[in-house]
This record gives C-alpha cells, sequence and structure tokens, in this order.
C-alpha cells in the first residue's frame, strides 16, 4: 500500500472526512488526496516521493514558489526569537505599514490569522459603523466559512453541491442578501427596496471561488456609486487577489476605491494571515479605539509577520509582466491544444490566474454559467492531470495559480500532459 493511502486511511479515523478542509480530500472529481511531503519551488513532492509540477500553490498565497529561500530564512530568524508573545512587535508594524503603502485605500489594517477571519471581522466592522444590519454578497462568491457568508457561497460549498448547510440558522441568514455577480441591476433593485438597511457589499472584484470570473466593464463602479448612494461600506474581498495580479490590489488596476479590504494568502508568505483595513475613520470604530470588538491571540503573529515581509519584500522588486507572460503563453498553449481537437472550452485567464471550463459556451460570467460547464469532464481532466505529475485544484471552483518559480521546462511540461488528455 502506498503510504498516501495508508496515512488517509489512519487519517478518516481520527480527522473528519480525513481532511482539514473539505476540497482538498478530492471527493468531487472522484478520488483521494494524496499526502504532500515537501514542496521547493514549483514542485510538490508526496510522501511516496512522486513529484508534481503545482499549479495549487496552497491555494493562492505561493506566488514565490514553495519554500522560498528568502521567505524561509525570514520565518526561521524569527522563530529563533520566540514563536509568540500575545503582545506587540515590530515585524507586524512593519507588514501593516508595507500594505498601507502598497494599497493606498487602506490607512489603517488589522492582522488577523485567516481570509476567513477578515471578511468575518470587516462585516462587523460595516455593520458597527453604519449600524445597520443587512448585507449583499454574490452568488458564487466566497468569503471563508463564516456563517452568515455561507448562503450561495462558492468554493467549497459549491464544490460539493452544499445548498446551505446545517448549522447556520436561518435567523443568521436572513439578513444576507444574494445578487448575481456581474448583474448591476439585480443590485439596484435590491438598494431600490432595501438601501437604507444594508450595511455592506461584499464582493471578490475579481473571482476566484467560482473559477476565475472577472468583472465586466462598470460593474465594479457601479457598486462603488450604488453603495455611495445610499450610505452603505463597499468592501472588497481580495484575499485571492491581493498582490497576486500587481504589487497591491486589484483596486488600484480598476482605479476603484473600496471603504474597506480584506486581505490574507499572498500576505502571510504560506503562513495563517488574514488582514482586513481602510479608511481612517472607519477602522478607528475597532476596538480599542472604538466600539466593534475584535481580537486573536496568534494575530500579527511574528513569525507569521516575518514571512509576509519577505514575501512582500520579494514580490515588490519583481517583474510581474514576467508571470503574466508566462502564464499567457500557457493558457495559449492549453487553448490551441483544446482547439484543434475540437474539445470545447472556455478559459477565463487574468495575469498568473485561471480557470478551464469545458463547455459550448462562449462566456462564463457568473456562477449560473459556471455551474452547468461540464465538471465531470473537469473530474477526468483532473485525475490525467495528477497521473501526468501535474497537480491542478480538485475543483473546478477554484483557480490555477502560476508562481515565479514556474519556468519554461514546466510549461512545457504541463502543456504536453494537455495535449495527452482525451476527452472520451
Ligand atoms: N476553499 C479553499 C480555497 N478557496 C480550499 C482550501 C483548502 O482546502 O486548503
Amino acid at each position: 500500500m502506498s503510504r498516501s493511502i495508508d496515512l488517509y486511511n489512519r487519517a478518516l479515523n481520527v480527522i473528519p472526512g480525513g481532511v482539514n478542509s473539505p476540497v482538498r480530500a478530492c471527493k468531487s472529481v472522484g478520488t483521494r488526496p494524496i499526502f504532500i511531503k515537501k514542496g521547493k519551488g514549483s514542485k510538490i513532492y508526496s510522501v511516496d516521493g512522486e513529484e508534481f509540477i503545482d499549479l495549487v500553490l496552497s491555494w493562492g498565497p505561493l506566488i514565490l514558489g514553495h519554500a522560498h529561500p528568502e521567505v524561509v530564512e525570514s520565518a526561521k530568524n524569527a522563530i529563533e526569537s520566540g514563536s509568540s508573545f500575545g503582545a506587540p512587535c515590530e515585524a507586524e508594524v512593519i507588514l501593516a505599514e508595507m500594505i498601507c503603502e502598497a494599497i493606498p485605500s487602506i490607512e489603517k489594517v488589522r492582522m488577523v490569522n485567516s481570509g476567513t477571519e477578515a471578511t468575518m471581522s470587516a462585516i462587523r466592522l460595516a455593520r458597527g459603523f453604519t449600524k445597520r444590519k443587512k448585507i449583499v454578497k454574490f452568488n458564487g462568491c466566497y468569503h471563508g466559512h463564516v456563517d452568515h457568508l455561507l448562503a450561495k457561497a462558492g468554493s467549497g460549498v459549491a464544490t460539493l453541491s452544499i445548498p446551505g448547510t446545517p448549522g447556520v440558522p436561518e435567523d443568521i441568514v436572513k439578513n444576507t442578501l444574494i445578487a448575481e455577480y456581474n448583474d448591476l441591476d439585480g443590485v439596484k433593485n435590491l438598494f431600490k427596496q432595501q438601501g437604507e438597511d444594508i450595511a455592506c457589499v461584499i464582493v471578490e472584484p475579481i473571482a476566484g471561488n467560482m473559477g476565475l470570473i472577472p468583472p465586466e466593464d462598470g460593474f465594479l463602479n457601479g457598486l462603488r456609486k450604488l453603495t455611495q448612494e445610499y450610505g452603505s461600506l463597499l468592501i472588497f474581498d481580495e484575499v485571492i487577489t491581493g498582490f497576486r495580479f500587481t504589487y497591491g490590489g486589484v483596486q488600484d488596476i480598476f482605479k476603484i476605491k473600496p471603504d474597506l479590504t480584506c486581505l490574507g494568502k499572498i500576505i502571510g508568505g504560506g503562513f495563517p494571515v488574514g488582514a482586513f483595513g481602510g479608511a481612517r475613520e472607519i477602522m478607528e470604530h475597532l476596538a480599542p479605539e472604538g466600539d466593534v470588538y475584535q481580537a486573536g491571540t496568534l494575530s500579527g503573529n511574528p513569525v507569521a509577520m516575518a514571512a509576509g515581509i519577505a514575501t512582500l519584500g520579494v514580490l515588490k522588486n519583481s517583474d510581474y509582466s514576467e508571470l503574466e507572460s508566462y502564464t499567457r503563453n500557457l493558457v495559449d498553449a492549453i487553448k490551441s491544444s483544446f482547439t484543434k481537437r475540437s474539445i470545447p472550452t472556455t478559459i477565463n485567464h487574468i495575469g498568473s490566474a485561471f480557470t478551464i471550463f469545458f463547455t459550448e459556451k462562449e462566456r462564463v460570467t457568473n456562477f449560473k454559467e459556471a455551474a452547468t460547464t461540464d465538471v465531470n469532464t473537469f473530474s477526468k481532466f483532473f485525475i490525467h492531470m495528477r497521473n501526468s505529475n501535474v497537480f491542478i485544484p480538485p475543483s473546478n471552483f477554484e483557480c490555477m495559480f502560476t508562481s515565479l518559480a514556474h519556468d519554461i521546462v514546466d510549461l512545457e511540461k504541463i502543456a504536453e500532459a494537455v495535449q495527452k488528455f482525451d476527452i472520451k
């Protein structure tokens, strides 16, 4: 028996479903997880010694690749001086300054331990600030596993076809209003009916949890205008997009200033870090300055902060356009391979992230469209790629990511693997 199978069997006995986050169980693609022993650069290695080119990259954080020397050294140095203090340290000030400098809409930022904590806290703050209850989220956008944000969520909830989830009382979701991504008129209608009660709109400015879905022209701008008109806050969930496409947020690419921004993934360099921040006059409502309570024993953890500082330090001096052109070449090679063999696909692609939808549709612009693509073929594709030593997300409702560590040889190997995929 392989070590992965053995570990999975042991895990099933003591961990629900054998995993600590559902999608990685690979259930929806009809297989079992492979246990990973180590990662280096663009590759991960299983406990059985198999090597995979990694296009998951821990679901986004590892834009520098696995075990980047500067990140490793920075985290190592930090841990030698202690792993947690429960008291302020210099590293949290440095990372906060780096974030505020990179994302101008963030004047003050609070560190937390995950993207889930960031969105949960940002919404509490928005409700406390506006003294309103209702929030608007989009079908297929995923903002972590917060009770009131799990309604019509993408990512794992969509992957496992869970309509809502037991354990979340109806009373909790009754203040969550749902609109379709890219449908500004739908949001306008919600505001017409209940605008005075809406505390905030939370949105992934480029959606990454129903597969990659870019915003249509005017969508984000429309949300900005509408929220301003009604005195609601606009929250950008940039947990995936922050520092992924540019050194900063995609808000700077689209030239839209949200009131609050949630971050995670890349800013922690692979450690459990989240953050939320925004305009000074809103952030000052947080305890201990204000009365909206939020806290965390491990928040601003010195080792995690050190990894984040090193990651942003390297990124600041990196050329995003190189990563972008590498990924464009890869996507072009995949596209032409499918087109030549008349396998109908639409590939949504921005910078170093993309999703392959098996579909006759020319465009996939929201969750309803993503959900009607051929996920069975995607499952076969996942297994084929894994058998070809390329690791992609075990769900069609996630993004594939590239990193600065991927090279031309990886690109050729991935393209070769795609070329051998037989849809039958
Ligand atoms: N839902 C997560 C990504 N969007 C998956 C996390 C994981 O399984 O590690």
